[in-house]
């Protein structure tokens, strides 16, 4: 009996065949939450003891929970950096610990050979495909835009805005005319939207919001419909992610547009990392996920029942 109770117990504490220290910026967004599910899933699928820690937003916290999964000597590291500078100290100290680090769905600055791979969408491409969108909508009217950007310093935020402005760049009659941090949150894209909307007519000189994420797009139509506005009508609205949410604003038409974001970055992740434990295969510095315009014509309340209950 003692014999197969030890049998028992060596084959439960080996149970897991890799450890994977999780770095999560937190839970600003329901895309980040859906994320977060899809990580724990597809780790609990491969029998990975998933180690999570909830940075808060903060990257202070993000490095600390480095260093811990560093002393815990983990078998690999996911980091969804929160801002693109200030890695390299603590990417380096993975590196010397010989433990991979995969990015997930953000960058950052430092050199790409203190980290195995990132995993994410082109972010310049989801910010053009928004302004082409909303290029296409206006087919040559005047639109007057304001700009709720991601958090400041984030990769995201930075490429989001880039892709937008090259999109719009050579159509004079569309234009930013405002741009501030919303933090990627529905109340800070609320707060932010009532300030716009306060400074510019109450909104009758607003002719389109371009929120980077959904949840701050969704906080603007709040402020618009506050404002005694129709959103999606006198205000269109354009963002990314698509979110369970955005699909029901698109099919009440109070939204416009969403380019699709996976929260499946894990499973690349884990992917690349199961071929270099076993066969140390190097992957490329980026692997991309695809992402895809939904607009009103595109069944969102089917979209809508699809995404619900996908973790976000
Ligand atoms: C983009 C990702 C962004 C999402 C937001 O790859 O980093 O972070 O678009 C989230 O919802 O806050």
């Amino acid at each position: 009996l003692l014999a197969s109770v030890a049998i028992v117990t060596l084959t439960a504490g080996g149970a897991f065949a890799q450890t994977v220290g999780f770095s999560q910026i937190g839970s600003e967004s329901g895309w980040r939450a859906a994320e977060t599910t899809v990580t724990r899933q597809q780790a609990e699928e491969r029998g990975y003891d998933l180690r999570f820690s909830d940075a808060q937003q903060r990257q202070e916290n993000q490095i600390a929970a480095l260093r811990s999964f560093i002393a815990q000597d983990v078998d690999a590291i996911l980091i969804a950096p929160v801002v693109a500078t200030g890695w390299d100290a603590v990417l380096r100290e993975a590196q010397e610990a010989e433990i991979p680090v995969v990015l997930l769905d953000r960058q950052v600055d430092s050199s790409d050979d203190l980290y195995l791979t990132a995993v994410g969408s082109d972010l310049v491409h989801e910010g053009a495909v928004a302004g082409e969108w909303l290029v296409t909508a206006v087919d040559g009217k005047e639109c007057r835009v304001v700009e709720l950007q991601g958090t400041t310093g984030s990769s995201p935020a930075i490429d989001r805005k880039t892709g937008f402005e090259q999109a719009i760049a050579s159509h004079s009659n569309v234009s930013i005319v405002r741009s501030q941090t919303g933090d990627f949150t529905r109340s800070g894209g609320k707060t932010v939207m009532e300030s716009f909307l306060q400074a510019e007519g109450g909104g009758a000189n607003i002719c389109a919001v371009y929120a980077h994420n959904d949840d701050m797009a969704l906080g603007a139509i709040q402020a618009i419909r506050e404002a005694g506005l129709k959103p999606g009508t006198d205000i269109l609205v354009v963002s990314i992610d698509g979110v369970p949410d955005i699909f029901l604003a698109l099919a009440a038409g109070e939204a416009n547009a969403t380019v699709e974001l996976t929260p499946n970055m894990a499973g690349p992740a884990f992917d690349a990392l199961k071929a270099f434990w076993d066969n140390g295969t190097v992957p490329p510095k980026f692997i991309q996920t695809e992402s895809r315009l939904y607009t009103q014509k595109d069944n969102p309340q089917a979209e809508y029942e699809g995404r619900k209950g996908l973790g976000y």
